[in-house]
């Protein structure tokens, strides 16, 4: 788990690294993809397009959503301010930078409830079914 960590650490800053210019995507293929959690179940920065959150007035919108097994959901920040998308099971995937969208794969059934850390009253449920 620690060597897990260190890699998205690393991943992460070379991410945040890119700074400026239009929206940063993350594109990391599946196959790399950075499994985080007890459970493996969330991968980080994966492509392709899912359902979208909108991140706007400091709210999820919708907040809460449901997806299939292997299913996506792009965290889209429309807001002037900075976003994060942590799991209440302690597994983060880190900040969505002011008009950045995140992309994150859900490899396992369950109910995965998450919150912003810089917001607190920001939160949502996501339903993988
Ligand atoms: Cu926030």
């Amino acid at each position: 788990m620690r060597q897990v960590l260190a890699t998205f650490t690393v991943l992460a800053l070379a991410l945040l690294g890119c700074g400026g210019g239009p929206a940063l995507t993350p594109q990391v293929t599946p196959s790399s993809g950075i499994p985080l959690g007890g459970n493996d179940t969330i991968f980080c920065g994966v492509f392709n397009t899912g359902t979208v959150i909108d991140m706007k007035d400091l709210q999820f919108n919708p907040p809460d959503a449901s997806i299939a097994v292997n299913g996506e959901v792009d965290w889209k920040n429309s807001d002037n301010t900075t976003h994060v998308i942590k799991f209440d099971s302690g597994t983060t995937c880190g900040t969505v930078m002011a008009g950045q969208t995140k992309k994150v794969r859900f490899s396992a059934a369950g109910v995965y409830p998450y919150h912003c850390t810089i917001h607190p009253d920001m939160k949502g449920t996501i339903t993988v079914q």
